[in-house]
């Protein structure tokens, strides 16, 4: 099977500014990946000056591979056009019956790259199924304006300031995006997303990977850190990360440091 998006993905998405379950992992290479997160956390729990989840592909190889992963970056591509890079990976991770949830918004608003041709991958390392709170859309609101949002700086917001559209959203066109372990969705920086609670006995695990084509810019911070996943890099407008030669040295463990530092004094400025 083509690991490419066919054209009516292509315009299905241009048109929405989302596209709802794509299998790009099996349930096995998932619970790997899961298993991989886990132990991490693991390490995290016991440790004191352990490093944040963020950008694990600076830590781990198994985190490099699947950010470079043809199933992931190939319709990425088909979005983007052939020179991609990898600006963040992170994490939106509901625990069972946490009551944690995610606001409308924009990401557009807050990571200060410009021009939008940016596009998250969500793949879910969990079930994300409807009673886990997955992903909603407003279809077509990437090619509508910014939306004024305001920071509610709410506990159980997932989000970093609890940012909210303060404009009324129309949510009975919402479209939830429900995934099975090792699917993704695809949406678009202005799309305006949101989730509701878990209300299932496991964790709902969204491993998110923030890609944008080469051209665009960091307009927050004077340099930001970024991977080339697909084709060249002419622009030189980040620097760009290495692979791991370890998981965990020291060295990769410095680069990691300063990559989450800048990105997230762009994303915080
Ligand atoms: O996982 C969620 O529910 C929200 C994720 C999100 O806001 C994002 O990927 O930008």
């Amino acid at each position: 099977m083509s690991t490419h998006l066919c054209q009516i993905e292509v315009e299905s998405f241009r048109e929405r500014g989302y596209l709802g379950a794509r299998r790009v992992l099996s349930e096995a290479e998932a619970m790997r990946c899961r298993r991989a997160l886990e132990a991490f956390e693991a390490i995290r729990r016991d440790g004191a000056r352990t490093p944040p989840l963020t950008d694990l592909h600076l830590l781990f190889r198994w985190a490099w591979d699947l950010v470079h992963d043809a199933r992931i970056v190939h319709p990425v591509t088909d979005l983007l056009g052939p020179n991609v890079l990898l600006w963040g990976l992170n994490w939106f991770i509901k625990e069972a019956r946490d009551g944690k949830f995610v606001t409308w918004h924009q990401d557009a608003t807050y990571w200060g790259l410009e021009p939008h041709d940016v596009v998250t991958a969500w793949v879910a390392l969990s079930d994300a199924g409807p009673a886990t709170g997955p992903m909603k859309f407003i279809p077509g609101s990437h090619k509508g304006p910014i939306l004024r949002h305001a920071n509610t700086w709410e506990d159980d917001n997932l989000l970093t300031r609890g940012q909210m559209v303060e404009d009324a959203i129309d949510e009975s066109s919402a479209m939830p995006a429900p995934l099975a372990a090792g699917e993704m969705s695809l949406h678009h920086v202005r799309t305006v997303h949101g989730s509701t609670p878990n209300m299932t006995d496991d964790r709902r695990i969204g491993l998110v990977l923030r890609y944008c084509a080469t051209h665009v810019r960091q307009v927050k911070i004077s340099r930001d850190t970024a991977t080339l996943v697909a084709g060249e890099d002419t622009y030189g407008h980040f620097d760009l990360m290495q692979a791991p030669e370890c998981d965990m040295g020291e060295r990769e463990m410095a680069r990691h440091r300063d990559s989450v530092v800048r990105t997230s004094r762009a994303i915080m400025g």
